[in-house]
């Protein structure tokens, strides 16, 4: 049996971790064989309800849950963590501008980028969930100058599934059949779902869907405005489905992407595309030995160029807000 690793979870007692947690207890992220240690941090009003999900993941009698530290101290959470799922973030209450969600949520990342530096594994790879994600891994990236900034990432899974079902719907096939689809940019609602390059079953998804009016008006619109629409059906945003592709992208990037094809991520960019480097943006990746690599070079049309570049300056204005941050 392999040695357990330490996965450190922030806001463990809200809705994605109650999804989200349960599946990494039960080796859906790290492997069947892959020991797990959960780290749970919470605010302190939070504790009695983070105490209920431990008692809950006790009681399912998972195998590989070989520990749980529920706290409130981030320093006791992040203590010699392998891997770090940071989801909880403050939302954004009623009448509050982008600006103080942003600079609000800011705060919580430039404090744990000092911590993580200060106490955890020096090889930690982390996911930023909470939103704004890409700019709060960048803020935490700045605040941790001892970790590997290509250890610290973003969501844009989430944003690629519903971009595979979506396709797939259309094109009358099954998610499985797609391969090589895009998210590049933010996880916001500038973020760039891409076809050029898919795959149907082999085929060119453009000419497969030959719709290039549904493609620009209805395909990319409604992949980048599903959350939105997720919280007008449920009255609270996307839990299970984000929880997904948590799972997906941390084992994509330790286990590896499927032969054939890429999956998206949020990295730091290293000028590829022409996007400013440093800036944690969305890409299609392959991941092998625990690295990620970013496709490139592939041929991208001056409508897609155009909304990558929307989507860095987005970035690049987030960034610029919480400059007093980094
Ligand atoms: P919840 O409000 O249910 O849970 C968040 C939890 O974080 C709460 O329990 C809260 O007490 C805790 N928390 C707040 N500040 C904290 C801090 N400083 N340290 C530790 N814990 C803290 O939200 P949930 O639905 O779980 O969503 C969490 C975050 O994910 C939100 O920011 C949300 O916007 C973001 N999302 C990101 C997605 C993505 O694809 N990147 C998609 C889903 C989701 O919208």
């Amino acid at each position: 049996m392999k040695q357990p690793v330490r996965v450190a979870v922030t806001g463990a007692a809200g809705q994605i971790c109650y999804s989200l947690l349960f599946r990494v207890a039960n080796g859906e992220m790290f492997g069947k064989d892959q020991p797990v240690i959960l780290q749970l941090l919470e605010i302190t009003p939070a504790l009695k309800v983070l105490e209920a999900v431990a008692m809950e993941l006790n009681d399912c009698a998972f195998p590989l849950l070989h520990g749980i530290v529920p706290t409130d101290n981030a320093e006791v959470a992040f203590k010699d963590a392998d891997y770090g799922l940071l989801v909880g973030a403050k939302p954004r209450g009623p009448g509050m501008e982008r600006s103080d969600l942003l600079k609000d949520n800011g705060k919580i990342f430039s404090s744990l980028g000092k911590i993580i530096d200060k106490v955890a594994s020096k090889n930690i790879k982390i996911v930023v969930v909470g939103n704004p994600a890409n700019t709060n891994a960048y803020i935490l990236s700045k605040n941790a100058p001892s970790i590997n900034p290509r250890n610290i990432t973003a969501l844009t899974r989430l944003d690629h599934n519903r971009g595979l079902h979506q396709l797939a719907e259309k094109a009358g096939s099954k998610v499985a059949d797609i391969k090589k689809f895009i998210i590049w940019g933010n996880h916001s609602t500038t973020q760039v779902p891409d076809i050029t390059h898919a795959l149907v079953n082999g085929k060119a998804a453009p000419s497969v869907v030959n719709d290039q009016a549904w493609t620009r008006d209805t395909f990319m619109p409604t992949v980048a405005k599903r959350g939105a629409a997720v919280i007008a059906a449920r009255g609270a945003s996307s839990a299970a489905s984000a929880a997904n592709a948590v799972v997906d992208h941390m084992h994509d990037w330790v286990l590896g992407t499927a032969d054939g094809d890429w999956t998206s991520m949020a990295v730091a960019s290293d000028g590829s595309y022409g996007i400013e480097k440093g800036l944690i943006y969305s890409y299609p990746v392959t991941c092998k030995n625990g690295e990620w690599t970013i496709i490139t070079d592939l041929a991208t049309d001056d409508f897609i160029v155009g909304k990558m570049k929307e989507s860095e300056k987005e970035l690049q204005e987030e960034r610029d807000t919480c400059k007093e941050l980094m």
